[in-house]
């Protein structure tokens, strides 16, 4: 080969993959479809960021794959969901990780109460080593997990009475996710602790079946519990994840180019949701006052004996659960803490 030619060559050898990538002409992209189902509303932060998600796949992909959102437990609940993916009929869904619980149980560490005193703490773990620790577990469950949402700090309602004090909780009848550490909890504040899919709750607490439950305010507010219930009281109880789940058979079937973009796609729509979902918090509160609910706060001193309350009930599931893996959170949350007291 001429020296000349050589060079055109080479040059172009350079250049040509820099050019395709930036075009996206070189990804390898089918035309997909994609079923979203969540257990919220299509209006619900976690339905907004589902659009999102799919608009940002469309622009990645150049249409090519589409992503619909079945909202409002339309395919099912977060449990059914989960299993729908692993059977392979249904691409995608959002839980939240305590529903993971019962098939890997390292999930249940999340949920402690009062672990996290802030979003950012939970941001940093669950993006951190630890939360890809815990992605990881998944693929042996016929599962890819594409990153973390956040579903917020968890308060109490119920239709009987504010919660001034924790002896308040006695005897009341609250709906908890379907997981062993809110079901423990939450008798042990003396309430009767019912487990039960998000998607039969409306009409439980409808019909009497329960007097209340405990979700983010815009949760409650999207799912208009306020027409069923009377009082929101600020426990901020517990942090709830949902976690955004791809079905392993599908995933297989992907190229590496599609992989690549979609869980790009998802860190995106991730971030996104993170903020959508923060902002819209102060807005669902007032306007479920507007509509009638008695929002009042825990007194610390009543925060402080429902902390204490739980402390065995984490002493139990930290062995529950496996104490390297809490020992593993517990070490990664100082970290952070130390990371952000140095600033
Ligand atoms: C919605 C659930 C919900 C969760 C629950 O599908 O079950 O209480 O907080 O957000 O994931």
């Amino acid at each position: 080969m001429k020296p000349v030619l050589k060079l055109v060559t080479l040059s172009l050898a350079v250049a040509l993959p820099f050019v395709f990538a930036n075009a996206g002409l070189a990804a390898d992209i089918k035309d997909r479809t994609i079923k979203v189902g969540i257990g919220l509303t299509e209006d619900h932060p976690q339905g907004q960021s589902v659009k999102k998600f799919s608009e940002i796949v469309a622009t990645k992909s150049g249409g090519k794959i589409k992503v619909k959102l079945f909202a409002g437990g339309a395919l099912g609940n977060d449990v059914t969901m989960v299993s729908a993916l692993q059977g392979g009929t249904q691409e995608m869904t959002i839980p939240d990780t305590s529903t993971l619980v019962s098939q890997i149980k390292d999930f249940g560490v999340l949920n402690f109460p009062f672990l996290f005193n802030n979003e950012g703490e939970a941001d940093k773990v669950l993006d951190g080593p630890f939360g890809d620790k815990l992605l990881a577990k998944l693929p042996e469950k016929g599962l890819i997990g594409l990153a973390f949402w956040e579903n917020g700090f968890r308060q109490t309602t119920n239709s009987k009475r504010p919660i001034k004090q924790v002896k308040d909780y006695d005897g009341l009848k609250l709906r908890v996710m379907q997981n062993p550490l809110f079901i423990e909890t939450f008798k042990t504040l003396g309430a009767n602790a019912v487990p039960m899919a998000f998607t039969e709750l409306f009409t439980a607490m409808e019909t009497k079946t329960v007097d209340g439950q405990e979700n983010p305010v815009p949760t409650i507010q999207a799912s208009k519990f306020n027409e069923v219930q009377k009082y929101l009281t600020l426990t901020k109880h517990t942090y709830s994840v949902w976690v955004m789940l791809m079905s392993k058979k599908f995933w297989d079937t992907l190229t590496p180019d599609e992989q690549k973009l979609l869980k790009e796609a998802a860190i995106e729509a991730r971030d996104f949701e993170r903020k959508t979902i923060r902002a819209a918090s102060g807005k669902a509160l007032s306007d479920l006052k507007a509509a009638g609910m008695l929002v009042n706060e825990l007194p610390p001193a009543e925060v402080a004996k429902l902390r204490d309350k739980a402390k065995p009930v984490i002493a139990k599931f930290t062995v529950e659960f496996g104490e390297p893996v809490a020992k593993e959170l517990f070490t990664e949350l100082e970290k952070v803490r130390g990371t952000k007291a140095k600033k």
